[in-house]
């Protein structure tokens, strides 16, 4: 076997292991509550109470905060079900992916 196929399939294989992960922040804004968000953080990152108070507190305080990292589909499903919550309430909330 030539040489770049043994190199394609080994990284195949390396991509089957280890698929690339994406981090899922929250931005901060001036107008969603801070209730609001810390629903959201229990709600759709399933997080306890307290470290979504302080995840919130976070995104409050340096303008975004990581909720989780996660695999392209999931992270992209968890900033869809942030959008559409948040246009249900009326709030500005945005959620970003971001490869790890
Ligand atoms: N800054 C908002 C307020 O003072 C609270 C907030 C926190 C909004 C985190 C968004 O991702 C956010 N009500």
């Amino acid at each position: 076997m030539i040489e770049h196929e043994l190199e394609s399939e080994l990284s195949e294989e390396i991509e089957l292991k280890k698929p690339k992960m994406y981090k899922v922040m929250l931005l901060n804004d001036d107008y969603t509550s801070m209730e609001f968000v810390v629903s959201t953080l229990m709600g759709i990152f399933h997080k306890s109470e307290e470290d979504a108070y302080a995840i919130m507190l976070r995104i409050h305080n340096n303008g975004s905060g990581l909720c989780g990292v996660y695999t392209y589909e999931i992270a992209e499903t968890k900033v869809a079900h942030v959008s559409n919550s948040a246009k249900k309430s009326k709030f500005p909330l945005r959620a970003v992916m971001e490869e790890e």
